[in-house]
């Protein structure tokens, strides 16, 4: 396989003003024709350099250059390209291709998803479709023609608006479509089938109509309200927020079951994995719906950053990426607790990227070089890209980053841009050199920043001291300081906020500011500090960084209470669970007795007999670190030690707080019962904090909350509450119980494949001995099909991600096991292969013997014959 880098980057030879697309679609073979206007690229210069096409998996069947057919010895083929000479510089070039979608289970391209075609073309998708220049800075008008049998494909769609339709034949009819924007072919789409529609409309801040419809199989029909919903407020607070206005007369998602990632933001036609658009309450959960949310308008945000303003090539992904989740983040903390959005994204940003930036696949947001580009669709490229769009916006203040992205869209509305173009924008709309902060595009690793503190009485002056490293990443021995925004503040004694003066300045500031540091070590001195103050550092998680303090446990407490910044108030209660765990952690290695520090049981009971915090918040606080955190922040990870001392400290809390878990639980659960479901903020808080609780609860396995429990589970309208209470049975010891409540579930969900790969879920993710012989069995569930996305993540994916105990059971049968699964998901489906052996490239993480066993699996791997480009670039890097 070949690496390409960036520095090899040169501009296209020939560009592609239009595309004319003509699909037959049946049901053995899809004929493709495609008239291609090309011309050279005069940016390059005058000569005719031969035309270089991608195409792969594809059966030439016509080629015609201007109008005239090519003989054999005028064109080259080989299992990639097709190159041919042209003779003049503008020409015109005629294609027809016979595909196989029928038989695609790597679901990129041209594909069947159940009954219906469907497309999947970003990254380099578009090339098992047709001969093309598939690259995103070739940007052309696309004219799709889609020709089908009528009855198994009423619905016939492609980008853009509908501009013609007919019939042919008895038997067949077709749709033509058209897109007037300029796009590159990874946002081309197509979909045929049998499909029924919700359709409403949205009035744009311009006054223009647009037709919204969501498209899904007609069982479906009933789970579409919510997205449209979602799908209206993106458009509204675009327009709002951003300033940016929806530009086609219509806007189509479609929901097909066989996806490989979440969504796709093709132009006017988003298409969804199902699982990220369908929810209504019966069968979606909280999370759920609010991942439809946040999944709908991230691909609507798309339209401007990603397809109005594209990407130049692959390298710039996070451009449009990371960007798009900085605006959906926004948008989520808009309509539901910012606090909440932020608390959960910074725990996700550090369990999960922070891994990978860790380990063998660390990579910089914009990567110098890779193999296969779909393995690069990464935490880091997305979540990090995100957190270094945010850092240009605490630095540069809410208007300065606004007038940074007005401008950044005005100057590069249809182009193909750069990650630097991007940041030129920001330094030209604020008038800042953004020199130094660009090392956080090119530089991988989570920097560590050390913090100290000196008070000086006689001077009345209190000093924090940063310190600032990274360590090492592939390819990336040494590293410069960053930019490391820091928004603090500082607490008196009575956790009041001092207002800020730095040494040397005339004014007292606000009480709460950023300091930017730039330097490996920075000392900031404030004046006028009469006792010794308590520092919140990071508020709001304001840089990706590992923030080091030596707090006590007491002002951990204290900051707990008193914080003005609720992102640091629940830091604080993680940073002392923490503490408290590391106790547990290190007695069980010392095969002494476990005593858990009583400071997190008071600090814990304060939250909950306190009824006047926001109920999600205190959920989000009673929540223990995850195990995978846990694992991240240890030098090795201790496997078995983590999983013994946090289910130590969890019974710990059941047992002391009892009382006021009960009695805040049976207060929810009985406004549950006699409110019907809302997908609304205040009842998700109030669900989150009946359900933790249940969970607590259920630890004492006393009679009563068993029966609560199964109250819940049978009488619940909203499967946030039943899926809750079967989680908390599955993981309890009532195993009678536990049985009817699985074989009840999946006998009332068999037809609801979303429904089920949650049954699947808490089944794998599962603690109890055993986990793999179960997951081994319901692998061969009626229900499950390795040839499904969702099914695979459900059960082998959960497995592996969120069952440390099992998975990474002693005798490695846990990792020979994801070993077997990667190996044949390697010729279905590489992408999806590829994915699911991200737990295998952790494996410098543990001990001597897992070490031996994981990098066993990976070589086994290796050697196990013709491996895809994916599974081969991230088992080669892991190994190396
Ligand atoms: N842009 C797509 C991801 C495509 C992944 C291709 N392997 C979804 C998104 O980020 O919106
Ligand atoms: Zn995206």
């Amino acid at each position: 396989p070949k690496v390409i880098h960036l520095k090899d980057y040169q501009a296209p030879e020939y560009l592609i003003d239009e595309t004319h697309l003509t699909f037959e679609l049946y049901e053995d073979r899809t004929l493709v024709h495609a008239r291609l206007a090309l011309r050279r690229n005069l940016e390059r210069d005058q000569s005719l350099p031969p035309l270089v096409l991608h195409g792969q998996e594809l059966e030439l069947l016509a080629l015609a250059l201007d109008g005239r057919q090519l003989g054999p010895k005028e064109y080259q083929l080989d299992e990639n390209q097709l190159s041919l000479q042209p003779d003049s510089p503008a020409f015109s070039l005629e294609t027809t291709v016979c595909i196989h979608p029928e038989s695609n289970t790597a679901l990129e391209g041209l594909y069947k998803s159940g009954k219906m075609f469907c497309t999947q073309c970003e990254a380099e998708g578009f090339r098992k479709i047709t001969y093309y220049l598939d690259r995103p800075d070739v940007m052309s008008v696309f004219t799709t023609t889609v020709k089908a049998d009528k009855k198994r494909y009423p619905i016939l769609l492609s980008n853009g608006n509908p501009v013609a339709s007919g019939t042919e034949g008895d038997d067949r009819h077709w749709a033509t479509w058209n897109d007037p924007f300029k796009k590159p072919a990874y946002l081309f789409a197509l979909v045929a089938g049998d499909l029924k529609s919700v359709e409403d409309s949205f009035t744009t801040m311009n006054d223009r109509e647009v037709a919204l419809r969501i498209y899904v199989e007609p069982e479906n029909i009933d789970k579409c309200q919510h997205a449209l919903d979602s799908l209206k407020r993106s458009m509204r607070w675009d327009e709002q927020v951003y300033g940016r206005e929806y530009d086609l007369d219509i806007f189509m998602i479609v929901a097909v079951s066989d996806f490989n990632m979440g969504a796709m933001e093709n132009k006017g036609l988003n298409i969804f994995n199902s699982g990220a658009v369908l929810a209504r309450a019966e069968t979606a959960t909280d999370a759920a719906h609010q991942r439809v949310e946040a999944i709908v308008a991230h691909e609507y945000f798309h339209n401007w950053s990603g397809n109005r303003v594209t990407c130049r090539d692959w390298f710039q992904l996070s451009l449009k990426e990371g960007f798009t989740v900085f605006r959906d983040a926004g948008f989520s903390a808009d309509m539901n607790s910012a606090t909440v959005k932020r608390i959960e994204d910074v725990a996700y940003l550090r369990t999960h990227q922070f891994a990978e930036d860790a380990g063998p696949m660390a990579h910089p947001i914009r990567p110098d070089s890779f193999i296969e580009i779909s393995n690069f669709y990464t935490l880091t490229i997305y979540e990090k890209g995100s957190e270094v769009v945010g850092m240009l916006r605490t630095l540069l203040g809410a208007e300065g980053f606004r007038q940074g992205t007005d401008l950044y869209f005005a100057r590069h509305d249809g182009q193909a841009v750069t990650c630097d173009d991007f940041v030129k924008a920001m330094e030209e709309a604020n008038q800042v050199d953004l020199t130094q902060f660009k090392r956080w595009y090119s530089q991988a690793g989570t920097p560590h920043l050390a913090v100290s503190e000196h008070f000086d009485a006689g001077a009345r002056t209190y000093s924090l001291t940063f310190h600032q490293s990274c360590p090492p990443t592939p390819g990336q021995k040494h590293k410069e300081p960053f930019v490391i925004p820091i928004a603090l503040g500082l607490l008196d004694q009575n956790g009041q906020e001092l207002p800020l003066r730095l040494q040397g300045e005339q004014t007292v500031g606000s009480s709460s500011r950023v300091l930017s540091v730039t330097q490996a070590k920075q000392t900031f001195t404030f004046a006028g500090m009469t006792h010794k103050p308590l520092p919140s550092l990071l508020r709001g998680f304001s840089a990706p960084v590992k923030l080091e303090f030596p707090y006590e446990r007491d002002q951990l407490m204290f900051l707990m209470q008193h914080d003005s910044d609720g992102f640091n108030r629940w830091e604080a209660g993680q940073r002392l669970a923490v503490q408290a765990l590391h106790d547990l952690i290190a007695q069980y290695h010392c095969n002494e007795t476990l005593v858990i520090d009583q400071r997190l049981l008071t600090a814990l009971r304060s939250l909950l007999e306190n009824d006047s915090l926001d109920q999600a918040m205190v959920a989000e606080m009673l929540s223990l670190p995850s195990e995978a955190y846990l694992a991240e922040i240890s030098e090795t990870a201790d496997v078995e030690a983590i999983h013994v001392a946090r289910e130590f400290a969890r019974k710990a809390i059941a047992q002391t707080l009892f009382e006021p878990l009960w009695q805040r639980y049976q207060a929810n659960r009985e406004v549950s019962r006699s409110t019907p479901y809302v997908a609304h903020a205040e009842h998700f808080a109030r669900r989150a904090l009946q359900n933790i609780a249940l969970a607590y609860l259920m630890l004492s396995e006393k009679a009563e909350v068993l029966a609560a429990c199964l109250e819940q589970f049978e009488q619940a309208d909203n499967m946030t509450e039943r899926l809750t209470a079967l989680v908390v049975l599955v993981h309890s010891p009532f195993e009678e119980e536990k049985a009817t409540a699985l074989a009840w579930f999946a006998e009332r969900f068999a037809n609801d494949p979303l429904v089920m790969d949650q049954w699947f879920g808490v089944q794998a993710g599962c603690p109890l001995p055993g986990g793999l012989e179960r997951v081994q069995h319901l692998m061969q569930h009626p229900a499950f099909t390795i040839k499904n996305p969702n099914k695979v993540r459900a059960l082998i994916g959960a497995f592996a991600n969120q069952n440390h105990v099992n998975f990474h059971r002693r005798d490695g049968a846990g990792y020979r096991f994801l070993a077997d699964q990667v190996i044949m998901l390697n010729a279905l489906n590489p992408q999806i292969a590829s994915r699911q052996l991200s737990p295998l490239t952790r494996w410098r993480k543990f001990d001597q013997a897992r070490q031996v066993l994981m990098k066993g699996e990976l070589e086994r791997i290796l050697a196990s014959g013709e491996l895809s480009s994916d599974v081969y670039e991230v088992v080669s890097k892991s190994l190396a």
